[in-house]
């Protein structure tokens, strides 16, 4: 309980704190309450903080209709986290960094500047400075100045981005982070994530009050955020401060029987968020890849690091404060598996509103059947140790290959995919933690998952939703189907616990 007691949260322990499973090296996971849970649960509700607000909006720097234009610079700044104020690695100064608003079919220009002091090299061997860009949920081409992951910039180089969304569906929110091999964990850790907006102008949901969420975690020491360990890489790293844009549990004014829309992307590096709030069902509208055929109502909704929601809030008629809770879910590793944590506050008061959900949003959203002659693949996640005796290291694999860089050349497991094809890949999980799987470039339809958490399962395998991150549970398996269209190029698909990915679970999918 040491590194909880840093923080000014009030936290309230139910019962034995043995689940909260000492980290080491050795663990690989084996933590939570994988073997039966008979403690309780650690109650973490921090006071209700300032009221709510959006992440900044980029500016555009553009007055041409359908262009975007922003200046994006990685650099360390001043953030109170919380109260205390910490050196964090921003975009452009703010945490979590601005959200860059587009429509449907934007061209997105990016003038891109690496600003990160020399800070020698990690855990990893790479140089902390070193920096690049992904726009995750971008349907667009991985090549040239596009969403290139094989692209890495040095310290105080420039370069411009180009992403043209002319294919991109609407209706979805996205982000930017970056996704150096061997950085990313460290960089994301440190701050640099933002949302990306793509407005969908569906006329049915235009008319609520919307929201964007960024829901991240940090801890901090010496004024920084605390080091990556060894530890932190096999189960990938969790924050004591748990915050909704940049904010511990802030609240958020909504009138009695208003209906709001929030956008909610899990921009954390390892920590799931099971997702509640007291007295209300959270209607889920749209996911990863864009918006469902209708308003489909659950009580909980779990969102793994990448995973994207979209839901709309029909406030209750009785005045009062609800709380949103991030509920305990064990993903096999992290203290969080023993938490239940106040992430904001809905604070229902003021004159009534009787907004009603909409009972269509895209009729255009169905559930595609398997195509006739789709190729059929297979990728295993598994996790490992070399030199176990000696302290070792922690290695991540798929199909048996840690993907790896030297100078340029890269060793990975590869899929050949060919254009304009339909894929069925088979995703099993071999360890005994969740790894939420992210492709790039395409979305993809869920077929099947095999454990985990039976809301999410019956969720993903039977609405129309369109998806880039799905978790894999622990031991079990996802079947995805994935069509590879309107765009040739190596790109990756991996692990989104960034620590895993550092660590080699990921892959190169090359499409010709
Ligand atoms: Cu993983």
């Amino acid at each position: 309980m040491k590194q909880l007691s840093r923080t000014r949260l009030a936290i309230v322990t139910a019962g034995a704190v043995a689940a909260l499973f000492a980290s080491n090296g050795m663990a690989m996971g084996m933590g939570g309450c994988m073997m039966g849970c008979t403690s309780g649960t650690t109650v973490i509700d921090p006071p209700r903080g300032a009221a709510f607000q959006d992440p900044p909006v980029m500016a555009n720097l553009s007055a041409t209709p359908g262009i975007v234009e922003v200046n994006l610079e990685a650099k360390l700044a001043p953030i109170n986290i919380n109260g205390s104020v910490a050196n964090l690695q921003t975009y452009n100064g703010t945490y979590p960094a601005p959200t860059i608003k587009l429509k449907q079919g934007d061209l997105l220009k990016v003038h891109f500047k690496n600003s990160l002091p020399d800070a020698g090299n990690n855990l990893m061997g790479q140089p902390r400075a070193d920096t690049n860009l992904h726009t995750h949920g971008f349907h667009v081409s991985p090549e040239g100045n596009s969403d290139n992951v094989m692209l890495h910039f040095s310290r105080n180089q420039t370069f411009d981005y180009q992403y043209d969304l002319a294919l991109h569906p609407g209706g979805n929110l996205n982000w930017y982070h970056p996704h150096a091999h061997g950085n990313a964990a460290e960089q994301v850790w440190a701050g640099q994530a933002g949302a990306i907006d793509v407005d969908d102008e569906t006329t049915v949901l235009s008319g609520y009050e919307t929201h964007i969420m960024v829901l991240k975690d940090i801890s901090l020491s010496g004024g920084a955020p605390a080091a990556h360990t060894d530890s932190d890489f096999m189960n990938g790293k969790e924050g004591n401060v748990m915050m909704v844009n940049g904010k511990v549990n802030p609240v958020l004014a909504m009138r009695p029987g208003q209906v709001q829309r929030w956008k909610i992307v899990n921009a954390s590096n390892a920590r799931f968020y099971k997702l509640k709030l007291a007295g209300h069902n959270l209607n889920v509208v749209g996911t990863d890849g864009g918006l469902l055929d209708k308003p489909y109502a659950q009580s909980t909704v779990l969102l793994s690091p990448g995973e994207r929601i979209d839901v709309l809030v029909k406030a209750s008629t009785t005045k009062a404060y609800y709380k949103l809770t991030a509920e305990p879910y064990n993903r096999g590793a992290g203290a969080s598996a023993s938490q239940q944590i106040t992430l904001l506050t809905a604070n229902v008061t003021g004159t009534s509103l009787s907004q009603s959900l909409p009972t269509s949003v895209n009729p255009g959203a169905v559930r595609m059947a398997v195509p006739a002659g789709a190729v059929q693949r297979s990728l295993t996640l598994s996790m490992g140790m070399m030199g176990m005796m000696g302290g070792g290291m922690g290695m991540a694999t798929i199909n048996g290959i840690a993907f790896s860089e030297t100078n340029g050349a890269i060793d990975a497991y590869t899929i050949p995919s060919l254009l304009n094809t339909y894929e069925v890949w088979t995703i099993y999980n071999n360890s005994m933690m969740d790894h939420p799987f992210h492709q790039h470039v395409n979305h993809a339809q869920v077929l099947s998952i095999s454990g985990g958490d039976s809301t999410y399962a019956s969720f993903y395998t039977t609405k129309p939703a369109w998806k880039d991150t799905v978790i894999v549970p622990r031991m079990g398996s996802i079947k995805l189907l994935v069509p590879v269209k309107d765009f040739t190029g190596m790109t990756m698909f991996h692990c989104h616990i960034l620590e895993h990915e550092d660590m080699g679970m990921m892959g190169v999918w090359d499409i010709r």
